[in-house]
């Protein structure tokens, strides 16, 4: 018994010495020696407390950033600033083989352009879906600038499951911004375009180039956009920029900026000043107010038509229909946000210093009473700036986003020329306080901030440049995300954190306990479809199917080991792989990588993914799993064969480089009784607790359960070897019989481990299995 369980012991616990010696020498210094040594201040070491997270502590809020030209989506801890995950959306992200399986490959390929395989993104701005006005914790959009796409993922396991590309636009910016009830995403273009895919001269600008706003109808309960549903507002061509959308007394509209509505077409290399000179001449550009409720009732109605395929409202359309307007607003202005309570709009001006709080209910009055100061050239009415004025503050040069507090009137407006953040009071119009950030501040966000009931508590400012800020790392700096303390009056920094991915424009901060992402899936699940996969494949079901050209390799991977272990196919044949994870232990992953051939695969437990490739080239091709998955995963390998065409197989057997005798069968037979005691043991620990009252243990049982399901049919062979007398297949499949038990019993150990540390409780003694 001591042996067998030594050897269990130093495969479990093999990994994780050399901690203590450290923490023994760190205790030894005191508090004052550290910060002498470190040069720290009392109130680094307060600002430190406030978000220093000791070992498996949780963070309060999960943002979710924009990974910037990575067309990724990044996942990080408040007030940690720990980077959790990065989640590959526009582009092909390898760790989760997202851009490597088909099932992936088919999301991303919903995103090409003109046929065209998009390789890259430029993510803007992520948006939480909402129940309410409220972060109900299920999905999240983000919009592609440079083409313009939107993507969805779902929170649920924190995948992309779509990519819709705008059928109206050459590039957008206005998105990804959610209606009170998800209703639509809104997505507004930013540099005018023909509506027409054709090529216009510039000279028709005026008349053929125009700008749009699309809401996309989502679909909550299926997690998918309906571009079918879908309709889009036609604009002039001033560059649409930021939208948000109104809440409460004013759900039903939208509001999205502009800028250059001069309508400039610069062009340097015909002597003409550039679009920099020509766009910001004006005072003022324009606020477009749209209304998607009546909208969306006239495209339910039938009275929409269809332009390249998809529901378009002309400007005309929505001026008869009361629509559409537009408000004059600080010229150049960026972000456009709607106050929680719904009743007041803040936008800043880039080139002023001034913030502007529009009033909804003087804006409503004045389309009531049809109030207005003209037309622009297509004819859409303009609401003058005083009668939707509510005030106007000198928030500091270069003001851009704002971002609402838990606290009633308070506002915080990145002020981008100063570096700082203004903490404002939108109701009387003051100013409340100023705290200098790092540098160039783009956005920043709040707690729930975009919600009808933000939390407050931080603040983050998402600074466009890094500069002196950490260690070099060459002439491309990473970007800085400052943690702020907005809890008490004064904003007080925290913490530097820099972001190597992109520029990320904005980040959505979201209660962590409102997610409740899935630790497996159904078994043999296809994830990008969210339904059961055709290649599913059970234990012992195994096979290999050769169907319309196409080898079809229905395979499995448990630890460790990957069904098959050898693939044979022949020179010119398509391969496709299949691989179910038939693991459903947390965290269990299986990867699968192919010399050559771009295959990498990641298989969650329950997952089903596949790789459809050509073989063709004839050689052999190793495979192995890329996840630390167990002890013998270096061994969780094989072989894809390819044959040239018409090999015709020579006669032999594979030569074994060890011989077994009768005693190295008896010895490993040995050491299998004994590990079986030690499995009977902690099986009996398992089963005399209540541990069915945790999902957690009671999936490691059912994967222990399997395992020694597995460990009987090998011992089988075993025995029926020994009894012909054949003791080197007899060893080998005793060996295998134990590789099955150390599995049982690294899953029975850490369901031990688990109901000890969660006080689980002793029942009724039972029959242990
Ligand atoms: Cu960079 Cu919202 Cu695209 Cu401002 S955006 S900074
Ligand atoms: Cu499976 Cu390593």
């Amino acid at each position: 018994m001591k042996a067998a369980t030594k050897r269990i012991c130093s495969v479990l616990t093999g990994v994780g010495l050399g901690l203590g010696l450290s923490t023994s020498v760190w205790a030894q210094a005191s508090l004052e020696d550290v910060m002498k040594e470190r040069g720290l201040t009392q109130k680094d070491l307060l600002a430190a407390a406030k978000t220093y997270t000791p070992t498996g502590g949780r963070d309060e809020y999960l943002a979710f950033s924009s990974g910037g030209q990575s067309g990724h989506v990044i996942v990080y801890g408040i007030p940690s600033m720990r980077i959790l995950k990065y989640i590959g959306v526009f582009t092909p992200e390898p760790w989760q083989g997202y851009g490597f399986d088909d099932e992936s490959k088919a999301i991303l390929a919903q995103g090409k352009i003109n046929g065209k395989q998009i390789t890259y993104g430029d993510t803007h701005h992520p948006a939480f879906s909402e129940t309410e006005g409220e972060y109900n914790g299920k999905y999240l959009f983000i919009n592609d600038k440079a083409n313009p796409r939107l993507a969805v993922i779902d929170l649920h396991d924190f995948e992309t499951k779509q990519i819709v590309v705008n059928p109206f636009m050459k590039s957008d910016h206005g998105g990804a911004f959610v209606t009170p009830n998800t209703e639509y995403v809104m997505e507004a273009s930013q540099y005018a375009a023909p509506v027409s895919h054709d090529y216009v001269p510039l000279e028709e600008f005026n008349d053929k180039y125009r700008g749009a706003l699309t809401y996309w109808k989502f679909d909550m309960k299926e997690g998918r956009i309906k571009p079918e549903d879908s309709f889009t507002f036609e604009l002039p061509p001033y560059s649409q920029d930021l939208s948000d959308a109104g809440k409460k007394v004013s759900a039903g509209w939208g509001f999205t900026n502009s800028f250059c509505s001069e309508r400039y077409v610069g062009g340097i290399e015909r002597g003409r000043p550039p679009f920099e000179a020509g766009c910001s001449q004006k005072d003022t550009d324009f606020l477009h107010v749209t209304n998607w409720k009546k909208a969306a009732e006239l495209v339910a109605a039938g009275k929409v038509h269809k332009v390249n395929g998809s529901y378009q409202i002309t400007i005309e359309q929505a001026v008869k229909e009361g629509l559409l307007y537009l408000i004059p607003e600080p010229k150049s202005p960026h972000g456009v946000d709607v106050s929680p309570d719904g009743k007041h709009i803040i936008i800043a001006g880039k080139l002023d210093s001034h913030a502007w709080v529009y009033s909804w209910e003087k804006i409503q009055n004045a389309i009531k009473n049809k109030k207005f100061e003209g037309k622009d050239p297509y004819g859409i009415p303009i609401i003058s700036m005083k009668d939707t004025l509510h005030t106007q503050v000198q928030v500091g040069l270069g003001p851009l986003h704002n971002q609402y507090d838990s606290k009633k009137c308070v506002v915080y407006t990145s002020i981008y020329v100063d570096s700082m953040v203004t903490k404002w009071d939108y109701c009387q119009g003051k100013v409340l306080d100023q705290l200098h950030i790092h540098y160039n501040i783009g956005h920043l966000v709040s707690m729930e901030g975009d919600s009808v009931s933000p939390d407050g508590k931080y603040l983050v400012s998402l600074n466009k440049l890094a500069i002196d800020r950490f260690n070099p790392v060459g002439p491309l700096h990473p970007q800085n995300h400052q943690l702020i303390d907005i809890s008490g009056d004064k904003m007080q920094l925290l913490y530097d954190m820099p972001l190597p991915l992109g520029e990320p424009h904005y980040v959505v901060a979201i209660k962590a306990d409102k997610l409740k992402p899935a630790v497996r899936y159904k078994s043999g699940w296809d994830s990008r479809s969210d339904k059961k996969s055709p290649w599913k494949t059970r234990a012992g079901r195994e096979k290999v199917v050769r169907k319309d050209g196409v080898v079809h390799v229905y395979g499995t991977v448990i630890r460790s080991h990957i069904t098959p272990e050898i693939i044979e196919v022949e020179e010119g044949e398509t391969v496709s792989i299949h691989l179910t994870n038939l693991e459903r232990a947390e965290d269990e992953t299986h990867g699968f990588a192919m010399y050559s051939q771009n295959v990498n695969l990641s298989i969650e437990p329950g997952k089903t993914v596949s790789a459809t490739f050509k073989a063709d080239k004839a050689g052999v091709y190793p495979y192995y799993c890329t996840e630390f998955c167990s002890a013998l995963h270096l061994e969780m390998q094989g072989y894809l064969l390819v044959k040239p065409k018409g090999y015709v197989a020579k006669a032999g057997k594979i030569e074994e480089g060890q011989k077994y005798t009768k005693a190295d069968y008896d010895k490993q037979v040995k050491t299998n009784i004994d590990t079986q005691a030690v499995i009977n043991s902690v099986v009996g620990f398992i089963t005399s607790h209540n541990y069915k009252d945790f999902p957690e243990v009671v999936a490691l049982v059912e994967d222990a359960t399997d395992q020694l399901g597995f460990a009987d049919e090998a011992k089988k062979k075993a025995e029926a070897y020994a009894a012909k007398g054949d003791y080197q297949n007899a060893t080998l499949w005793a060996g295998q019989h134990w590789q099955y038990q150390v599995k049982t019993a690294d899953l029975g150990l850490r369901a031990k481990t688990f109901l000890e540390e969660h006080g689980a409780k002793k029942v009724e003694p039972k029959k242990a299995k």
